[in-house]
């Protein structure tokens, strides 16, 4: 332990083979008080890469034939450990990525709810037996564990997405090795050491923190990785494709979306505020799932633009662990500068700042910036058609619901997608149209089931589902055998 001022820093060390690794750190900043230091994260090299894939290797013959009862075990066990350490966990969250309590401590409880679901799955692995076509032979089909599994995961869900990766790789059988992001390491650290000290035998699970561009890149390059799943950019997401082709090797990829959320003129008003107000803004906007794009047809534009803006005024951006806040900061300088570049770009392309887009002073000096609506965008601009992933969306105005489908589907992503209106048919048509792997009626675009498929079309993903019993499609590998009848 070492101490700057007042607080206490902790240094976290990479696991690797079951051991505590590491001599190198670097600091995890909280982005609500820069001069906040969370804890000393170890920084793993390309040969600690290695190392900790030998290590996954070598425990994948035990691990895959281990019961099932042991894995269900860890599993539930390190569920309700995360879950009796909610508000702890929960503070760190907020604390190395910004959310605020309450969003880092509902994370936290569905990081449990993923370990409780595959905890049940682990026990459900079902397969499939057949008559043969040809008399006397039978067939049955299986599922089995793919290998070693290479886990990439972002920042933003610095929890979440870390469990729904970790938790059906273990339940099918597989060994890992994970890299969280470098920005917000600290909760992938804490499962991490939950699993082992729950019992998950020596190599099962390896950590490697640091740099993209060292200790992924290893993961990608290495012959001895199964599968890869990332969750992240379009442009790591299509390095690791083309690695995995290279490869020959399954890949799982999450990237970004430009997800829209068509307001009709038959909309609840108030329903359609809210929905936009959590989907564009909640998370502090740096959710892939976000509404980005809010298509709004003639009728209810400017009363829904005017209360939107009336509904952001009221937000209260702070200090991510304070009571009041509602809107966390910017997670980091990088992104916050991203943010504020792509405004200006907004300004530049002449769309119509309805509100906010300025950095805030608080008491602590961090990244506060006031959530920013543009109206007036068509859907060309560049701040309609990238990915921002930040809080700022804008307001394209359509003529009618035809227009307004045309428009949601003009995008090359397709994560997620959000209609508000109070009509059963083009709710319906909606739905059976949108060009979006998920889909979203009166409720915001982003804010997903952890028991149920997720995943997109087009540029955001690639790959099969995450989450729910889709998970196997991607942590298990099919079996087909044939036996002659005695
Ligand atoms: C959600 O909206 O609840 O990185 C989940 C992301 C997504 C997860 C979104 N992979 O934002």
């Amino acid at each position: 332990m070492k101490s700057t001022g007042s607080f206490d820093v902790a240094l976290h060390r990479n696991l690797i083979g079951g051991s505590w690794v590491g001599s190198t750190f670097l600091p995890n900043i909280n982005p609500s008080d820069l001069s906040q230091v969370v804890g000393e994260f170890a920084t793993a090299t390309a040969d600690d890469a290695q190392a900790a894939i030998a290590a996954a290797r070598a425990a994948f013959p035990g691990w895959s034939r281990s019961g099932i009862l042991e894995r269900s075990r860890i599993l539930r066990d390190t569920a309700q450990e995360i879950l009796r350490r909610k508000d702890e966990i929960g503070a760190l969250l907020s604390r190395e990525e910004g959310k605020t309590l309450s969003e880092g401590i509902a994370e936290t409880i569905r990081a449990a709810q993923i370990f409780e679901f595959f905890s049940g799955e682990a026990l459900r692995l079902a397969g499939e037996v057949l008559a043969s076509v040809r008399p006397g032979v039978e067939v049955q089909v299986t599922r089995e564990p793919l290998g070693v599994i290479g886990i990439i995961t972002p920042w933003n869900f610095p929890i979440a997405i870390p469990a729904w990766k970790i938790a059906p790789a273990l339940c099918y059988g597989n060994t890992v090795v994970v890299k969280p992001a470098e920005v917000a390491p600290g909760c992938t650290w804490t499962i991490v050491d939950i699993l082992h000290r729950n019992g998950l035998p020596p190599g099962v699970l390896n950590l490697v923190m640091g740099k993209g561009s060292m200790v992924g890149q290893a993961l990608l390059d290495s012959p001895d990785v199964d599968g890869v799943t990332f969750t992240g950019s379009v442009g790591t997401g299509r390095r690791v494709a083309e690695a995995g082709a290279r490869h020959m090797r399954r890949s799982q990829i999450e990237m970004g979306g430009k997800n829209p959320l068509v307001v009709l003129d038959d909309a609840d008003l108030g329903v359609a505020v809210e929905v936009a107000l959590n989907g564009s803004f909640y998370s502090t906007g740096q959710r892939c799932t976000a509404s980005s794009r809010l298509i709004v047809t003639d009728g209810i534009h400017d009363r829904f633009v005017a209360a939107l803006a009336d509904r952001m005024a009221t937000l209260r951006v702070g200090h991510a662990l304070e009571p009041e806040t509602q809107i966390g900061p910017v997670v980091d300088a990088g992104q916050l500068e991203q943010d504020l570049d792509y405004i200006a770009i907004g300004k530049a392309e002449g769309a119509r700042l309805v509100g906010g887009g300025d950095l805030i002073e608080r008491p602590t000096r961090g990244h506060f910036l006031a959530p920013a609506l543009f109206a007036d965008c068509a859907p060309r601009m560049r701040i309609m058609r990238e990915e921002i992933f930040g809080p700022v969306a804008g307001v394209i105005r359509v003529r009618d619901y035809d227009e307004a489908l045309a428009v949601a589907n003009g995008t090359e992503f397709g994560l997620s997608a959000g209609i508000c209106t109070t009509s059963l048919k083009h709710a319906a048509h909606f739905r059976r149209n949108t060009e979006a792997g998920m889909v979203m009626v009166n409720l915001p675009t982003a804010g997903v089931d952890f028991h149920v498929p997720f995943g997109g079309r087009k540029a955001s993903s690639f790959g099969p589902r995450e989450q729910g019993r889709y998970a196997a499609e991607f942590f298990t590998t099919v079996k087909t055998s044939y036996q002659a009848a005695g």
